[in-house]
């Protein structure tokens, strides 16, 4: 175990650097530590204010939504403000600059933000949704939001969703709820990634929420690399061939700066 916080060790830093070097297929897993640098608060963390009464897995569901629409909707224009005024930070453009440099990377992420997006990552796997793609209740089409940062308290406050103009059902925000399934095409495409890859980085992410955290067991199972990078210690950690203690924006920038994103030149 590297401990990032008192500088990590220099050479597991390099033996992972090197390991993903020589890797053809790059997979990440990516979960709400990696964006709490950006000062979005983890998903336990969201529920302050008006929401701290309650647990994230009763707010995360359709049927919280049906008994409550407006405190769910007010949870998430707030999260969906703090992420409109929030930037990418080292780790997510340590992603995107890795997977211009490697194609065979694939990235997939439980969190709802655009954080990825506009560090420059593409075909990011959304496996939980997005907040930037809400849709109606009823019909499912999409909704557009209209320009602007919601103007959403801290303390938080109850908003009444939008109404569909094709059926006038209520608008719901574009994330996977507790109990709802997975986007069966995001999900095969990740399980996929994963059961194909040579290494999986499972950065920023308790673990808990499944079937998104049993990846890197899967990962385990078939015989790959696992790195896992987190500020404290989870169940993924007895899944991992190598475990960074540390935060995302200061270990993956290090892995970068020992050329992890160069492919490994076999020398003839
Ligand atoms: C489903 C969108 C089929 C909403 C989310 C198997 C076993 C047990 C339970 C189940 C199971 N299979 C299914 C279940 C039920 C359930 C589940 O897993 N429950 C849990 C609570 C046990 N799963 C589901 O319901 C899934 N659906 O299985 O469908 C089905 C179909 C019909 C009927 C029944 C079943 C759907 C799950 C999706 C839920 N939606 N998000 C929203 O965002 O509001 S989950 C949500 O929570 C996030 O997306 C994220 O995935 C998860 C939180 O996890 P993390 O991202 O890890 O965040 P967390 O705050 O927990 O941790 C942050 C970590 O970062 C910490 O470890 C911290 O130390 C670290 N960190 C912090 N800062 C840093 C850092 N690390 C490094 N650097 C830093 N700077
Ligand atoms: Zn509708």
């Amino acid at each position: 175990m590297s401990d990032i916080s008192n500088g990590v060790s220099r050479e597991s830093l390099t033996q992972v650097a090197n390991l993903l070097r020589c890797a053809e297929r790059i997979a990440i897993l990516t979960g709400a530590g990696i964006s709490a640098e950006s000062g979005i608060p983890t998903f336990r963390d969201s529920l302050t204010g008006l929401w701290q009464q309650f647990n994230a897995a009763d707010l995360a569901t359709a049927d919280a939504y049906r008994r409550d629409k407006e405190l769910v909707w007010g949870w998430y224009e707030w999260r969906r403000m703090k992420v409109l005024l929030s930037e990418p930070n080292p780790g997510h453009v340590a992603i995107a600059r890795l997977a211009n440099e490697r194609p065979l990377c694939t990235l997939i992420t439980q969190n709802v933000d655009d954080l990825h997006e506009r560090a420059g990552s593409q075909d990011v796997l959304h496996v939980h949704g997005s907040l930037h793609s809400p849709r109606c209740f009823a019909c499912a089409r999409p909704y557009h939001f209209p320009d602007g940062i919601p103007e959403e308290p801290e303390g938080g406050r109850r908003l009444k969703p939008p109404v569909c103009t094709h059926c006038g059902g209520n608008i719901r925000p574009g994330v996977v709820w507790f109990n709802e399934s997975l986007p069966a095409a995001i999900w095969q495409a990740s399980e996929l990634a994963v059961r194909t890859c040579d290494v999986l980085l499972s950065i920023g992410t308790s673990g808990l929420v499944y079937p998104a955290a049993g990846l890197p067991s899967l990962a385990r199972r078939l015989g790959k690399m696992v790195i896992v990078i987190n500020t404290n210690a989870t169940e993924q950690d007895r899944m991992a061939t190598h475990c960074f203690r540390g935060r995302v924006g200061e270990v993956l920038p290090a892995l970068l700066a020992d050329g992890w994103g160069r492919p490994h030149v076999k020398v003839e």
